[in-house]
């Protein structure tokens, strides 16, 4: 595997979800396979668990590792091409990939979506420079559009959790104070279509997401039908995708605190698990008792990071 972005890269999804659970239950087994290799994890934007867990599995792995946190004590980067640099940015990012692709044998990236430009985001102009520029295999650590990490993890936890062959999964809008991205909602939806469940998407007019994210996924304004007889109720706040009005792209058009989700949506439930893949804030997308109930499945879910990025790494370094 060159490039990780999305779950066709990595081939069947039973195949790779078998090699986590493998993964799981040995978690050091491929110790050898990442001997003298080192991965290079580059951030432009805040990270708790996706820093902890990814160093985590390269650790697993025998990989050396290093972290750069790019706003703190790198260069400020220039990212357009042709831009007269006579600002605040002293590197330009077409430099600063080859020489830190020179560092290293893997590349993962956090860039999130920016709001400057939907076309900008939406066509990934910063982690397709690294994939054209760094002649390394690249994997995404959430970018403009997409957290596959984050989705593998999810699939993963859903299949430890399950409680039928088919269960209901909902994913749901809930919100927020601030404008986020729709990596998260995005990834999660593409990578929902693609395994064995009944997945339904619910959120307020204004916010459906891109088609080639939702496919053909069920979309149920009403919340509380929505969530019926769920098995998993998976929660995240996401601004507009500005699908149906792109002038409204990375607004928020909606804080209806009646959509945070409570102990009133999850009594409709068939008991579902409740998840999130942090960081979450209480009150606002999920009420205290129902994020500390036996049925919240955060924590484990949050564990799996390490899980689906040790798998991600393992691909790659069977492919160099
Ligand atoms: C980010 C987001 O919503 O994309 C990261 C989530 C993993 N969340 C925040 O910025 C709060
Ligand atoms: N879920 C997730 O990616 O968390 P971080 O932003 O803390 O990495």
């Amino acid at each position: 595997m060159r490039v990780f972005r999305s779950v066709k890269d990595l081939g069947p999804l039973e195949v790779a979800l078998k090699e986590a659970m493998e993964i799981k239950a040995d978690r050091y087994k491929y110790q050898e396979l990442g001997k003298n290799k080192t991965a290079l994890l580059i951030f432009f934007n805040n990270s708790l668990r996706t820093r902890l867990s990814t160093q985590k599995a390269a650790m697993n792995l025998g990989m050396n590792v290093i972290v750069l946190d790019v706003n703190q004590g790198a260069w400020k980067l220039e990212t357009e091409r042709g831009v007269v640099m006579d600002g605040d940015k002293s590197e330009h990012l077409l430099e600063a990939i080859p020489v830190m692709a020179s560092y290293c044998d893997i590349i993962g990236v956090r860039s999130f979506a920016r709001f400057e430009s939907r076309e900008d985001d939406y066509q990934e102009k910063i982690l397709e420079q690294f994939i054209q520029y760094s002649g390394k295999p690249v994997f995404f650590m959430e970018s403009a559009t997409v957290h596959p990490l984050q989705s593998f993890a999810d699939l993963i936890t859903i299949e430890e959790y399950k409680e039928c062959k088919r269960p209901k999964v909902v994913l749901t809008w809930a919100p927020h104070p601030k404008a986020l991205p729709q990596a998260v909602p995005n990834s999660f939806a593409e990578w929902l279509n693609a395994a064995d469940v009944d997945f339904v998407v619910t959120h307020p007019e204004g916010y459906e997401l891109d088609p080639q994210f939702v496919g053909d996924a069920k979309v149920e304004y009403d919340q509380m039908k929505a969530f019926e007889g769920a098995d998993f109720v998976y929660a995240k706040n996401w601004s507009c995708p500005g699908v149906t009005r792109p002038e409204d792209y990375g607004k928020i058009l909606s804080q209806d605190m009646s959509w945070t989700v409570s102990e009133r949506q999850m009594a409709v439930t068939n008991n579902a698990h409740f998840m999130h893949c942090l960081p979450v804030r209480r009150n606002m997308i999920v009420t205290d008792d129902v994020i500390e109930s036996p049925r919240s499945l955060v924590i484990p879910e949050a564990a799996n990071r390490e899980i689906s990025a040790t798998v991600v790494l393992k691909r790659m370094l069977e492919a160099l």
